[in-house]
């Protein structure tokens, strides 16, 4: 596709210009404000007006404006009606909503001729829509609100020599709050294009479209219709997309006639209300007449139906005007006159589709223009959109063709748009006027120097333009020497110059593709898409992202590398170890081969290293004999390291036993051999001997302390012949005798035994015995214990892990 024509942005472009209007066109001044929103052309000469004057209301009628609640932006004076009239210039302001009019010289605007009311003329309120014409008979047929509020509207004709006349007033089924769009002079007719509430619609509120006439010499009527049309009719316009349930563009705009070819072109637009949708239709003026020609559209009363009425004079017509005496001058029944308003049938356009529409926007404003093309004529319709730009399409070139829209010109920069207020064509200089709220902008309507190539100039599909052959370069037809070296092409719409970025289409279904996988090949399964949903156009950024996806690829698996070798099992002597490794790197998937060959490895080791002898500890011996019977003594029992003597443990155990309390234990001396006590009693002498009785809790009697003394005593004669007879407890308690007591006294300590065990904690001992003296004849024994325990070797042995089991 070329790419080479594009909507044209024509802001800012050479072509557009803003004009100081000094030298062009009528100004009228408003404190402040330039009022552009009427321009207007001297039809005879084909030439804008020029001119420019000032045109304030004055402070009376200002302040009375303010006094009946209007706002300084009112209470102007906008210029509402301009209209040509011979060499005078008929002009109508709202003046402050007190509504005047003006005669003025053309040429000179300051020269004011006449000022008359008006009222019923031009609209108190600058909003309100309202259209005027005067005929070439001098009337002025002025369709506008009358009032200040703007709740009676008119078809009103005044000035003139024939009698001033009016739609009926607050009659609804004249005219329904309307808003008036244009009005022309057609043949012995006025017609008037308008919106308005559709009186014959009673299923809520809807505005439909509407064209009326009424006839030039109509003169009313007498006793009825009196000063009020006898001619009126109106009709319904339809302007709609076809479809099962046609979509409506309800409300006219605006409106363009083509007198030669009685054509007019009409702008209809959706309600405000709703989404906002424009669309041009054009209708023929035998559709319309012949509409009017038609049966009525009747209600009896306001509560009966709509129905279709015959129409009773289907080839009316306007009549003769014979001032002299009074004529039939419509040939219609006045009391028809005023039934009879709305025609039944609607006025179709000459296509059933639209010549153009669009969504979102909304026309104001349309002009035609009748192109010579190199094979035929064209139309071209400009349309102001509500946003401030102009659309330039070319009409549908037959029936099955539909528009083309082959420029938009911008007018602002966009945030400076502002409303279009009027659109008017200057055929005499080819050129299109715009008025905006503060200037005139002026648009040649050809711009054929623009297209700088033939491909560009004839894929323009510009009318106005073609490639002359000869010239070397875009030009007018006028331009051209010859039509024969004009070339144009006008067959279909221009391709826009939009730059499209790409997108993707979908996916194709997945299918089977190979690839190389490490020298080998795979399968795969791949789907592709591409950049055509849409394709890049004009320098559009082509589609981001992958066309080809590739998935489930067979893999062929591949080892890990080998993991490092696990410790030996052995710590001495000969053991193995093991490695491993996986066949996940990668893991074979979808077909791919598996890997070749182990994944264990095993090896021994620990060959060199042989394990020291082994030594180990025979099994205990019995407990040993206790060392004390009863009362707590200590046994021990040993081991003996078997294989070396490195064994680690204590060799020897001790424990403690019979720590059963001894019971008392009593011991008795024998007697010791009498020994004799020198005491002369009538020559003997007394003999003594002694026992001893001690008893404790011991385990060996040798421990027993001493106990009491006994002593006995005996006298021996002297010659022996009485031997000895015993006598000691009187002697000794006489006191005679007294004993030879010695105190023990202990022997000093052994050297400690050998300690129990190596470590943690053993016992040892060392003993003394009472034999230093020995305690003797009731002597006391000795005191403490004879032998003595401690505590030896208390440090903790070394750690030991015992030997794995021999391998
Ligand atoms: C079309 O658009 C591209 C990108 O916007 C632009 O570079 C090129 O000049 C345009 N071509 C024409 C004929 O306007
Ligand atoms: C225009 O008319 C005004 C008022 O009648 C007059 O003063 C002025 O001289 C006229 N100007 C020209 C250029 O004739
Ligand atoms: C305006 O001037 C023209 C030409 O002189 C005249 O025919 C017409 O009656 C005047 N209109 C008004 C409203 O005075
Ligand atoms: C006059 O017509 C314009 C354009 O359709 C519209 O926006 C405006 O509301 C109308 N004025 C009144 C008073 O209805
Ligand atoms: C308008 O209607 C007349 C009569 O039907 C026809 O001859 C003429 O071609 C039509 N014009 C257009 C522009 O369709
Ligand atoms: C205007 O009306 C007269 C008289 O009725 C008639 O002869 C004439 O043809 C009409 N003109 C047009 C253009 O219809
Ligand atoms: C004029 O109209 C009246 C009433 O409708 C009728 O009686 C009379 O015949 C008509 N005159 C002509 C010349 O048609
Ligand atoms: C209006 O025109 C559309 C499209 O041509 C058509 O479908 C519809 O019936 C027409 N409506 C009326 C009321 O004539
Ligand atoms: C409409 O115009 C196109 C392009 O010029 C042409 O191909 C087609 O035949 C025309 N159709 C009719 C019905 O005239
Ligand atoms: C790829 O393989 C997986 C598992 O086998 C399967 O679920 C998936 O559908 C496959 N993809 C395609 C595109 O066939
Ligand atoms: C041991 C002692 O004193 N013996 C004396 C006892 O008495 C006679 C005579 O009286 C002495 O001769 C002993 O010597």
């Amino acid at each position: 596709t070329m790419c080479l024509y594009m909507s044209l942005s024509l802001f800012p472009i050479p072509h557009v210009s803003s004009v100081d209007m000094e030298p062009w066109i009528h100004r009228f001044q408003a404190e402040g404000t330039v009022d552009y929103s009427q321009l207007t052309f001297d039809p005879s000469q084909n030439e804008l007006i020029v001119g420019e004057a000032e045109w304030h209301c004055d402070e009376f009628t200002k302040g009375a404006c303010f006094s009946r609640g209007k706002s300084e932006e009112e209470c102007q004076n906008y210029i509402r009606v301009l209209l040509v009239n011979g060499d005078r210039l008929f002009t109508c302001g709202t003046n402050a909503f007190t509504p005047i009019c003006t005669n003025r010289t053309l040429t000179n605007l300051t020269e004011i001729h006449d000022q008359i009311s008006g009222m019923a003329r031009c609209p108190y309120n600058p909003l309100h829509n309202s259209t005027a014409l005067i005929t070439s008979s001098g009337e002025l047929y002025a369709a506008t609100a009358m009032d200040f509020s703007g709740r009676d509207p008119a078809i009103y004709r005044s000035l003139g020599g024939l009698p001033p006349l009016r739609t009926a007033q607050y009659n609804s089924k004249w005219l329904n709050e309307p808003n008036f769009v244009s009005s022309y002079d057609i043949g012995n007719f006025t017609y008037f294009f308008f919106r308005e509430n559709a009186v014959e619609h009673d299923c809520g509120r809807t505005v439909f479209s509407r064209a009326a006439r009424v006839c030039k010499n109509d003169i009313g009527g007498r006793f009825l219709l009196e000063d009020t049309w006898t001619t009126f009719m109106k009709a319904r316009l339809n302007c709609s997309r076809p479809g099962e349930i046609p979509f409506n563009y309800n409300e006219l705009q605006g409106t363009f006639y083509l007198p030669e070819l009685e054509l007019l072109y009409g702008i209809f637009t959706t309600n405000v209300n709703s989404i906002a949708a424009s669309a041009v239709c054009a209708f023929n003026l035998s559709a319309i007449t012949q509409v009017f020609s038609g049966p009525f559209k009747y209600q009896e009363n306001s509560r009966s139906a709509w129905l279709p009425y015959p129409n009773p004079n289907p080839d009316f017509q306007c009549g003769t005007i014979d001032y002299g005496s009074y004529v039939n001058l419509t040939e219609r029944n006045l009391q028809d006159a005023q039934k009879f308003l709305l025609m039944h049938e609607v006025v179709q356009p000459v296509q059933p589709v639209p010549y153009f529409m669009e969504d979102s926007v909304r026309f104001s404003h349309v002009a035609v223009d009748v192109v010579q093309g190199k094979d035929m004529l064209f139309h071209i319709i400009y349309l102001a959109t509500d946003y401030g730009t102009i659309r330039k399409v070319l009409s549908p070139l037959n029936q099955s063709t539909g528009s083309c829209l082959l420029d938009e010109i911008e007018l602002f920069p966009p945030r400076k748009r502002q409303p279009i207020r009027s659109l008017l064509i200057l055929h005499s200089s080819s050129e299109l006027y715009v008025g905006v709220r503060d200037q005139v902008i002026k648009i040649p309507l050809m711009r054929c120097n623009f297209h700088k190539t033939r491909e560009a100039c004839v894929g323009a599909r510009d009318p106005y333009c073609g490639w002359d052959r000869v010239l070397r370069r875009c030009s007018t037809l006028e331009d051209s020497v010859s039509m024969s070296q004009w070339e144009q092409s006008i067959t279909k719409c221009p391709v826009r110059n939009v730059t499209v970025d790409g997108g993707f289409g979908s996916w194709s279904g997945w299918g089977a593709c190979s690839h190389t996988d490490g020298g080998s090949t795979g399968s795969c399964l791949c789907r592709t898409r591409a950049c055509d949903n849409p394709a890049p156009q004009c320098g559009g950024q082509s589609c981001h992202g992958l066309n080809v996806e590739v998935s489930n690829c067979s893999r062929n698996g591949a080892w890990t590398p080998w993991t490092l070798w696990a410790p030996c099992s052995t710590s001495c002597g000969i053991g193995f170890q093991v490695r491993q490794r996986s066949c996940s790197n990668p893991t074979p998937r979808h077909g791919g081969r598996v890997c070749v060959g182990q994944n264990r490895e095993e090896r021994y080791c620990n060959e060199h290293l042989p394990c020291p002898p082994h030594v180990y500890w025979s099994a205990w011996s019995a407990w040993e004999r206790c060392t004390v019977p009863c009362g707590g003594g200590i046994q021990s029992r040993r081991r003996t390291c078997e294989n070396g003597n490195e064994c680690p443990g204590c060799a020897q155990e001790y424990q403690s036993c019979n720590t059963v309390p001894c019971p008392d234990l009593k011991k008795t001396t024998p007697w010791t051999p009498w020994t004799p006590v020198n005491i002369s009693d009538n020559g003997g002498h007394y003999e003594q001997r002694f026992r001893y009785t001690c008893k404790a809790r011991v385990p060996d009697p040798a421990l027993l302390e001493v106990g009491r003394q006994r002593i006995e005593m005996r006298y021996c004669s002297s010659d022996g012949s009485t031997g000895c007879s015993t006598d000691g407890e009187g002697l000794l308690r006489s006191g005679k005798i007294s004993g030879h007591t010695v105190n023990g006294g202990w022997t000093s300590w052994s050297s400690w035994s050998q300690c129990s065990r190596d470590c943690s904690r053993g016992i040892r001992s060392r003993k003394r015995t009472c034999t230093s003296p020995e305690p003797r004849y009731g002597g006391q024994t000795c005191l403490g214990p004879a032998q003595e325990y401690q505590e030896c070797n208390v440090t903790p042995c070394p750690a030991y892990e015992p030997p794995p089991p021999h391998m």
